[in-house]
């Protein structure tokens, strides 16, 4: 028997309670080994009630992010989060996710930690975010594509992200290419794509996904944002990480079958970037002028100043102020 059996029973179960006879049917195991598995579910934080008729009453649930409700919550036979794991205080999730995935484990292994000692941002930039009150995870997948195709990964994930934010807070996040989630002009959510990869072949992808969900905007750096900031009150991580890892697992059944398409028009959809006057910084060189939205690869196009239309697949963006025609 497992615990993430009993919690998924008592998530899903009548508000008026499961009795210690029917849990024990169900999970075919006696009633003191129910009880054993529910004082280690107190242990970790589950408020349930015990009464002797109704039994037993889920009243609250800690607000960690903890494998086994993950799992419970997700229920079986998806790809991402088919191994979920969840750490108090790593480096980095992407870099123990990368660790990991080097070993060989399994198409959509995902990491969580409630710490990070090292967050990694882009280009050697860091990621910060005080324990116990946002999402640090990521996840390796194995898509079989070529490393040219990979960007589709990060814009895919992205509109995952919104998507979920969207069905469980109302909240409808902008995306600022290619990584950035923004509600306003402030930084709300960030994404890290590493991947290993031969010639033609993508080996693995890491998606590391760092959201603010609970932090107080004082304690994470300059122009950040949280969603209960935005909303005034606290957010249940575990059921957003739930709700991401779900929307990323649809999403990435339809690029293994090559369709990429209404994910890029979803990302064009919520682009804070598409239209406006960018300057980008790429490796080498700046461009001024004005972005024009994404092509089937996921890369931006930039008609700069000078009349060109340049393609951009890696770099930043800087959004200034006037949007292009006045609008
Ligand atoms: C990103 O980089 O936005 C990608 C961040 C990915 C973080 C996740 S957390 C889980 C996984 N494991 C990791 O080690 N990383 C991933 P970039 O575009 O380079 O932005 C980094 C910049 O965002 C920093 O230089 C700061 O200015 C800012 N920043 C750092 N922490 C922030 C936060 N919590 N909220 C908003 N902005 C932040």
């Amino acid at each position: 028997m497992s615990r993430r059996t009993v919690l998924s029973l008592l998530l899903s179960g009548p508000a008026q309670g499961l009795s210690g006879e029917e849990l024990s049917r169900r999970l075919g195991v006696s009633r003191a080994a129910v009880w054993k598995e529910i004082q280690v579910l107190r242990k970790v934080g589950y408020r349930i009630d015990a009464a002797p008729h109704t039994g037993y009453r889920l009243i609250s649930s800690p607000d960690r992010v903890i494998a086994d409700e993950l799992e419970a919550l997700l229920g079986d036979g998806r790809t991402v989060g088919s191994r979920i794991l969840c750490y108090e205080e790593l480096d980095s999730t992407n870099s123990t996710a990368f660790a990991l995935a080097e070993k060989g484990c399994a198409d959509g292994t995902c990491v969580l930690a409630e710490h990070q000692k090292g967050g990694k941002g882009r280009l050697g930039r860091t990621w910060s975010s005080p324990k116990a009150q946002n999402l640090l995870l990521s996840v390796v997948l194995r898509p079989r594509m070529s490393p040219m195709d990979a960007p589709r990964l990060t814009l895919a994930s992205a509109v995952c992200v919104v998507r979920a934010i969207k069905r469980l807070t109302g909240l409808d996040p902008r995306i600022k290419w290619p990584n950035d989630l923004l509600l306003g002009d402030r930084k709300l959510c960030g994404i890290l794509t590493e991947m290993s990869a031969e010639t033609d072949r993508v080996a693995f992808v890491v998606v590391g996904i760092g959201l603010n969900v609970n932090s107080d905007p004082d304690r994470l750096p300059e122009g950040a944002v949280s969603l209960a900031a935005a909303l005034g009150h606290a957010v249940r991580r575990a059921p957003l990480a739930a709700a991401i890892l779900e929307e990323l697992d649809k999403a990435y059944a339809d690029l293994r079958e090559g369709r990429f398409g209404g994910l890029a028009e979803a990302w064009e959809e919520h682009s804070a970037t598409t239209g406006r006057r960018v300057t980008a910084h790429l490796p080498g060189r700046t461009l001024h002028g004005s972005a024009q939205g994404i092509d089937a690869d996921g890369a931006l196009w930039i008609r700069t100043d000078s009349g060109l239309q340049e393609r951009v697949l890696t770099g930043d963006v800087v959004h200034l102020r006037e949007r292009k025609g006045g609008a």
